[in-house]
């Protein structure tokens, strides 16, 4: 049995591991990969916290257990009907698309619902277990609204702090939602709400506003300045935190024996275009390739000079917007190949797999021009470690408006990823100005750049648990 132990405890979906079983029977933990864990490991490691989630497969919670980098990690079961409800359901078909700003319909379905309840209950109810007297609690995310209300129930001593890591949608959206009361009461109950950007927090305390609760203040960056007051009383701290990368990892950028190899195999092109993303529909992946196949088709990109390199780590792969999105992109690939390739030189190389960090570090170094084309996303961090992996000022990076990264990247050539001459404008202006005016470039890499080395995870991390002290 865990004890009451822990002075500092992350709650989040999931572990940063995942459970698999082999044929043989033979289970061993894996890194798993994605935005969450790439952001909190290294603040885990440093505070020697624990970490409460789920461990990856629907009817298993292993004893808790110490990762090579020392940190504690207690699962939460979940069945297989708690993973199809709470989150494949409303988490991912429910709040993500609504929080997305509708870029899908959202699903309003009464048993997910419910679901979604009673595992957030059951998370409350692991961290109430393992958390020492009047410990520190960071619960992550979208998937964990309720459990800042239920924890106030369950262990009023705690102190505890909510960060989301996806957009805030407008007041007008998020009133579409059918328990949209209850779902804003459990946050309220946090000492401190963090969002990425001040318009995801603004968006937040307008909705405070709507539902008749008094607020005070202006949103700030990295400061508490706005409060809400609830009902009963309780004041919350409501901020921006915007997240980053451990900028330091990328600093080196790869190794350039890697890089060299990677290129020759890439067929030693001119100009080498990089996309990389979890294969999601907020991410814009199709849209990028129809610009891409656009300029190709006009002649503005010569075939023969430039190689586009997307890796798409499979995500939510059972829900039907997910396989519509992986099997539409997987058709334009193929189509933009069989219009463009020269025999054995592709003009896309496609991988549907998660690749190893030194592998994408590599990639990231190698590419004259990153695409980063959400419609909508809470920052971004692909366009971070692109930038870091720059330090040298090589490099031009794409970027969408509507991430949330681009308020801190505003020197990247913004493009508006609903309109593909948008798109390919921006993607034809960093290929020019590569060639014509690198100077330029080169200071506005070397500006984001700075920015990213100077705004890196650990004053994210730092930043957000100092205001969660003094809340
Ligand atoms: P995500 O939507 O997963 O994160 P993102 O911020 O780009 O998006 O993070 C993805 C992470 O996965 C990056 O660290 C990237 O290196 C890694 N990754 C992606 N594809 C990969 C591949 N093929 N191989 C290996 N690694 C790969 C959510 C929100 C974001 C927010 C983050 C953090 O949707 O808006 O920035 O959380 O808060």
């Amino acid at each position: 049995m865990p004890g009451r132990s822990n002075s500092f405890v992350v709650v989040a979906n999931r572990l940063p591991v995942d459970l698999e079983t082999s044929p043989d029977g033979t289970r061993t933990w894996k890194a798993s990969p994605g935005g969450l864990v790439t952001a909190l490991s290294p603040v885990l490691e440093k505070h020697h916290g624990c970490w409460v989630g789920w461990p990856g497969v629907a009817d298993e919670a292993p004893e808790p257990f110490t990762t090579d980098n020392g940190v504690l990690l207690h699962s939460v079961r979940l069945t297989q009907d708690d993973y199809e409800a709470f989150y494949e359901g409303f988490s991912n078909a429910t709040l993500w698309p609504l929080y997305h700003d509708l870029i899908v319909t959202p699903i309003y379905n009464r048993d997910w619902w419910d679901a979604y309840r009673e595992v957030n209950l059951r998370f409350a109810n692991e961290v109430a277990a393992v958390a020492a007297e009047n410990a520190t609690v960071w619960v992550q995310d979208y998937q964990l609204q309720l459990v800042p209300g239920i924890l106030r129930q369950l262990r009023p001593d705690l102190t505890v702090g909510f960060f989301l890591h996806i957009p805030f949608p407008s007041p007008d959206l998020f009133r579409q939602l059918p328990w949209r009361e209850e779902l804003v009461r459990g946050l309220l109950d946090a000492s401190l709400i963090g969002f990425h950007l001040e318009s995801n927090a603004h968006n937040f305390l307008e909705l405070a506003r709507t539902q008749g609760l008094e607020v005070e203040g202006e949103v700030s960056t990295r400061r508490v300045t706005a409060h809400i007051t609830t009902n009963s009383g309780h004041s919350v701290g409501v901020a921006a935190f915007p997240i980053s990368i451990a900028a330091g990892e990328f600093g080196g950028g790869g190794d350039e024996g890697d890089v060299a190899k990677l290129r020759a195999e890439l067929g030693d092109p001119k100009r080498i275009i990089l996309g990389v993303d979890r294969l999601d529909y907020t991410k814009g992946i199709l849209q990028r390739l129809t610009a891409f196949e656009e300029l190709l088709e006009t002649g503005a990109l010569d075939p023969a000079e430039v190689t586009l390199v997307q890796l798409a780590t499979p995500s939510r792969e059972r829900i039907d917007h997910y396989r519509a999105t992986r099997s539409k992109v997987e058709e334009a690939v193929g189509r933009i190949n069989g219009r463009f390739s020269q025999l054995g030189r592709p003009v896309v190389h496609y991988q549907h797999r998660s690749v190893p960090k030194n592998v994408l570090r590599s990639y990231y170094r190698l590419a004259d021009i990153m695409l980063v084309t959400p419609f909508k996303d809470g920052m971004n961090l692909v366009a971070k470690e692109y930038v870091a992996s720059h330090g040298d000022g090589s490099g031009a990076l794409v970027l969408s408006e509507f991430a949330g990264a681009a308020v801190e990247l505003p020197q990247a050539n913004l493009c508006n990823p609903f309109d593909i001459e948008s798109i390919k404008r921006a993607l034809l202006s960093a290929v020019k100005a590569l060639d014509e005016s690198p100077e330029l470039m080169r200071e506005h890499m070397l500006a984001m750049n700075r920015q990213v080395r100077e705004h890196d995870i650990a004053l994210w991390s730092e930043s957000f648990l100092g205001a969660l002290k003094e809340a």
